[in-house]
C-alpha cells in the first residue's frame, strides 16, 4: 500500500495534486560528473571504501545523512550572530534554552557532535563490568559502552532483523527480552537502558511511544534509569503522528516533548535531525549526573558553555533545532526518503521495508545471494554504485558490526545492508529518480558481482578507514 504523504502517490491519488517541499533554494552548489574510467580508478585508490573517496570525485553523495544538511538562510544569518567568547557565549544560552523547551531535560552540556556526548556518558554512567540493553547497536554508541568497560546486548523485537517484515515500529524493544537481560544480570548491574529513535543499524526505524512507555514502566520496577539516542527522534517523531493511535493530532514537537519526558537524559548528534553540519549535546535531569558531565567535558571537548563548538554553530544549531520541529518540513523529509524508497519497491528492487526516517536501505544479501556475508556483499554494493553512476552509499553490514572483543572473530549480523542515505534540503526529486534507476541498472547486472577481501583493517570502527580488493 503507498502512502498518503508521498508526493508521487498524492498526485496518483487525488488527481495532480502534488505536494513539495516547503522551502526554495537560493544558493547552489555546483557538482562534479565523472566518466567510469575515472570512477573506476578513484575506487581502486580507495580500496573499494566508499567512505575513503574524494567527495569532489562523488556525483550524488548518499554516504550519510551526518553534518550533510543545507542550512536556511535564516542558520546562515544565525551564524553572524556567532558570539565567540571562550566563556559564557550568549549562543549557548540560547541553544540551552531551546533544547530546555524542545526536548524537555533540566541540564545541558555541548559537545562537538555525537561521540563526543556518546564518551562523556560511557564514561560517566558506566562501571566496568555492567550491562547496556538496547534496541540494536550503533557502531560508536557500542564502542563508547565497550572503551568504558560495559557489554552492550541486543533487545530489539525479532522483526527488526527481518529486512522484509512490515512492522510499523521495527525499533521497539522486545520487553520478554529485557525482563530476561535484568533478571540474569541484576538491576544492580545495567548501567542502564540505552533507547534509540529511530534506529540507525535497522533501517531508520521508528520506536513507538506505547513501546517508550512499557520500558519505563519496566525500568521504574526495577530502579534502571532509561537513556536515549535522540539523534533522529524528530524522525521518529513523525512515524508516530502518522501510525499510532492518538496521535495523528499531535504536533511533531509535541510528540518530541512527550517521549523525552519518559527517560532519563539523551545525547544527540545534532548533525542529523538539527539541521547543522556539526554540533551534538548531552541533557540529563539528574543534577549529580549534570555535575560530572559538566566537570568531564572540560577535559575532552572544551569548556561547558561551548563544549568544542564555535559560537556560531551553536546559534545555527539553535535555529535548526526550532526549524527541525515542524511539521511541514518533516512531511517533506520523509517524504522524500520514501519516494526514493517507492521507487525501488515498484521495481521489485529488495529494500527494508518499511522505508525508514533518513536512508532507503538495499539488502545486500538479496542482491549478491551467490556472494558470502565473509566477501562483503553490502561493501560490494556500495562500490558498484560508484562505479556506475557516481553515487557514493554505505556499508551497514559485516564490516560495521566489526570483530567481536573477546574472540576477534567477525560479528555475522543478520542485516547486510548498504544505505542510501538522503542528506536534508539537498538533493532534489531528479536526483532521487537519477539513484533509483541507477541501484536498477546496478540490479540488473547482480549475476556478474564478485565479493571483497580485506587488505588493511584498522582497530576500531573498521567501517571508516578499511580497504578491500575483489576476490
Ligand atoms: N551516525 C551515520 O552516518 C555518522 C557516523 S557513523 C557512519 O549514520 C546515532 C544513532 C548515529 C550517529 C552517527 C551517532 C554518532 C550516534 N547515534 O557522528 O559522532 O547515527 O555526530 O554521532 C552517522 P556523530
Amino acid at each position: 500500500m503507498s502512502d498518503p504523504h508521498t508526493p508521487r502517490t498524492m498526485g496518483q491519488q487525488f488527481g495532480r495534486r502534488s505536494w513539495a517541499e516547503p522551502w526554495k533554494i537560493k544558493v547552489v552548489e555546483p557538482l562534479t560528473m565523472t566518466t567510469r574510467a575515472q570512477r573506476e580508478q578513484a575506487l581502486r585508490e580507495a580500496g573499494f571504501n566508499t567512505f575513503l573517496l574524494r567527495s569532489d570525485d562523488v556525483y550524488i553523495d548518499l554516504l550519510t545523512d551526518s553534518g550533510t544538511n543545507a542550512m536556511s538562510d535564516r542558520q546562515w544569518a544565525g551564524m553572524m550572530l556567532g558570539d565567540e567568547a571562550y566563556a559564557g557565549s550568549r549562543n549557548f544560552y540560547h541553544l540551552e534554552a531551546v533544547i530546555q523547551q524542545c526536548y524537555g531535560y533540566r541540564y545541558v552540556v555541548p559537545t562537538h557532535q555525537g561521540r563526543g556526548a556518546e564518551h562523556l556518558i560511557s564514561r560517566t554512567a558506566i562501571r566496568p563490568g555492567q550491562v547496556i540493553p538496547g534496541n540494536m547497536y550503533f557502531t560508536t554508541t557500542r564502542l563508547h559502552q565497550e572503551l568504558a568497560g560495559g557489554r552492550f546486548v541486543d533487545v530489539i523485537i525479532d522483526a527488526a532483523h527481518d529486512p522484509h517484515d512490515p512492522h510499523p515500529f521495527k525499533g521497539n524493544v522486545d520487553l520478554a527480552k529485557l525482563e530476561a537481560v535484568i533478571a540474569s544480570e541484576g538491576a544492580a548491574n545495567i548501567a542502564y537502558v540505552s533507547l534509540a529513535g529511530t534506529v540507525n543499524m535497522a533501517g531508520g526505524q521508528p520506536v513507538s511511544m506505547a513501546c517508550v512507555k512499557d520500558v519505563r514502566a519496566l525500568c521504574d520496577r526495577h530502579g534502571v534509569k532509561l537513556y536515549l539516542d535522540a539523534t533522529r527522534l524528530v524522525e521518529n517523531a513523525f512515524f508516530i503522528q502518522e501510525r499510532e493511535p492518538g496521535y495523528a493530532d499531535r504536533s511533531i514537537a509535541q510528540i518530541v516533548r512527550e517521549l523525552c519526558d519518559l527517560t532519563d537524559a539523551a545525547w544527540m548528534s545534532a548533525k542529523k535531525d538539527s539541521l547543522v553540519n556539526i554540533g551534538g549535546w548531552l541533557a540529563v535531569n539528574d543534577e549529580g549526573l549534570f555535575e560530572e558531565l559538566r566537570n568531564l567535558v572540560v577535559v575532552y571537548e572544551g569548556l561547558h558553555t561551548y563544549g568544542g563548538l564555535a559560537g556560531r554553530d551553536m546559534e545555527a544549531m539553535a535555529i535548526g533545532i526550532t526549524e527541525s520541529m515542524q511539521d511541514d518540513y518533516i512531511r517533506s523529509r520523509i517524504g522524500q526518503v520514501r519516494y526514493l524508497g517507492e521507487l525501488l519497491a515498484d521495481w521489485e528492487i529488495p529494500i527494508v521495508r518499511p522505508t525508514g526516517g533518513h536512508a532507503v536501505f538495499l539488502d545486500a544479501r538479496a542482491f549478491y545471494p551467490h556472494v558470502p556475508q565473509d566477501q562483503f556483499p553490502a561493501q560490494l554494493l556500495a562500490a558498484e554504485l560508484y562505479l556506475d553512476a557516481g553515487i557514493r552509499a554505505m556499508e551497514r553490514g559485516i564490516v560495521s558490526a566489526g570483530r567481536d572483543p573477546q574472540t576477534g572473530e567477525h560479528q555475522f549480523p543478520k542485516l547486510e545492508l548498504t544505505r542510501l542515505t538522503v542528506p536534508r534540503r539537498v538533493y532534489t526529486q531528479a536526483h532521487m529518480d537519477v539513484v533509483a534507476e541507477s541501484v536498477k541498472a546496478v540490479f540488473d547486472q547482480r549475476a556478474a558481482a564478485t565479493g571483497l577481501r580485506i587488505v588493511y583493517e584498522p582497530k576500531y570502527l573498521r567501517f571508516f578507514q578499511a580497504r578491500f580488493e575483489r576476490v
